[in-house]
């Protein structure tokens, strides 16, 4: 049966318990998530190749990681004609683009070196996320940045941060769309500390210094980014939970909350709603953790869907920032990127298909039982041909017949890179 014969008939089925289908997908086409560019290489970025540190790793060694700016670029044009929409990038600071004779190091990049990048989004119509690098690099060898003892390094990661938002500024001024500027640092320690006052009163006087930074608001928002543990810090994160959200509250800066940086059976979609209704906006880093904070492909599953719920029914579209977060190097990188992005969609899509009103009502009434019965009935609706309708609207491959364009692209060009 053809997509819009489908598509008309779940059309009808959703009329029927109150949900407009033409109302969710016009919904569906303003959502923005931005892609992380470091799914491309396995977090390796253009500074001369150094090992990945800071307590995250990636697996794998799967064939044709882009190497160079332009390889990057063309592979995230090949993911993003796969996926519908019109999104973001993210970046990171270890992605400028350093030609000859133009290096810096982290404390000295400047505007010009991500201009590539700026006329890249500007032609495809994409706004840029942007991330200091407080990891991989010799002065973060000790596991610690911006909360570090030595005051030469803390300043240097200080400056870092300081560059970073100056950027942050240019490409939200370039672009003319804001540009979110997460802030991670790994900082930890690997054993049980003797002073966990210290290294958080260093980190939150540094957070601060690089808050002082003379920048337009209008071109750029700050989000602090909490960690439970990483590899090889496991006793101690200096950016715990409590400590950022406190921080963004008194600071008037978001929280970013990431979904693999809880404790195993921790979700981040409980914690949506409170934080909404105590600042306005918040960020996201979606991904899957398994067993740890292993930055698998994010799938399509109770979690992400679970996410998307707390998203559409506080009407938060527009406050709350999507991006990915993962890197998965066992597979095909431009799949994991389409894989990620169609789920982060698709559950978004699911949320706008659901009655929430009435299920809500059901909550509050304490009818328990229709509210289990309706929800459960609903994970069989004919949501799936709503979505392929969405795709072939949308212009992009319906269902998995896009692998067929990554695998072209793999044969030519990808497993020419060795
Ligand atoms: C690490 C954080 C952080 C990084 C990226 C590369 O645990 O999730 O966001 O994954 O910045
Ligand atoms: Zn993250």
């Amino acid at each position: 049966m053809d997509i819009v014969k489908r598509y008309q008939e779940a059309k009808e089925l959703y009329k029927q318990i109150g949900v407009d289908t033409e109302h969710a997908i016009k919904k569906l086409s303003e959502v923005s998530i931005s892609m992380h560019c470091w799914q491309g290489d396995d977090v390796t970025g253009f500074e001369g190749a150094r090992g990945l540190s800071g307590g995250i790793q990636a697996t794998g060694s799967y064939p044709g990681k882009a190497r160079t700016p332009k390889e990057l670029m063309d592979d995230m044009d090949m993911a993003l004609s796969l996926i519908p929409g019109t999104h973001r990038i993210n970046l990171h600071a270890s992605y400028g683009v350093f030609e000859e004779g133009n290096s810096a190091d982290r404390d000295k990049i400047i505007p010009e070196h991500f201009k590539p990048w700026v006329e890249y989004a500007r032609e495809r119509n994409l706004g840029i996320d942007f991330n200091p690098t407080f990891f991989s690099h010799p002065l973060a060898d000790s596991g610690l940045t911006l909360s570090h003892p030595d005051e030469r390094i803390r300043r240097f990661w200080i400056n870092h941060g300081k560059a970073c938002l100056k950027i942050s500024e240019y490409i939200g001024k370039e672009l003319n769309k804001p540009c979110l500027m997460n802030i991670w640092v790994p900082d930890g320690y690997k054993d049980i500390p003797a002073d966990r006052y210290s290294p958080r009163k260093r980190l939150m006087d540094s957070l601060d210094e690089i808050l002082s930074t003379d920048y337009k608001k209008e071109y750029v928002r700050i989000s602090v980014e909490s960690k439970v543990f990483g590899i090889g810090l496991e006793s101690y994160t200096v950016g715990s939970h409590e400590f950022y959200m406190n921080y963004a509250s008194t600071r008037g800066v978001l929280c970013l909350l990431d979904s693999g940086h809880y404790h195993p059976t921790e979700t981040i979609s409980d914690k949506i709603p409170s934080l909404l209704l105590f600042s306005d906006k918040l960020a996201l880093h979606v991904t899957r953790a398994v067993r740890w904070d292993s930055d698998h492909v994010v799938l399509f599953d109770d979690e992400l869907r679970e996410i998307a719920k707390e998203i559409i029914r506080n009407n938060a579209l527009d406050k709350v920032l999507i991006g990915l977060d993962y890197f998965d190097a066992s597979i095909n990188r431009i799949s994991a990127w389409v894989v990620g992005m169609r789920n982060m969609m698709r559950a978004m899509l699911y949320a706008l298909l659901l009655p929430n009103e009435r299920l809500a009502q059901y909550q509050s009434e304490g009818n328990f039982t229709e509210q289990m019965i309706l929800q459960e009935e609903l994970k069989s609706y004919p949501f799936g041909d709503v979505w392929d309708f969405f795709c072939e609207k949308m212009g992009v491959p319906v269902r998995e017949k896009w692998y067929m364009k990554v695998k072209e692209y793999e044969d030519k060009v990808l497993v020419k890179r060795v």
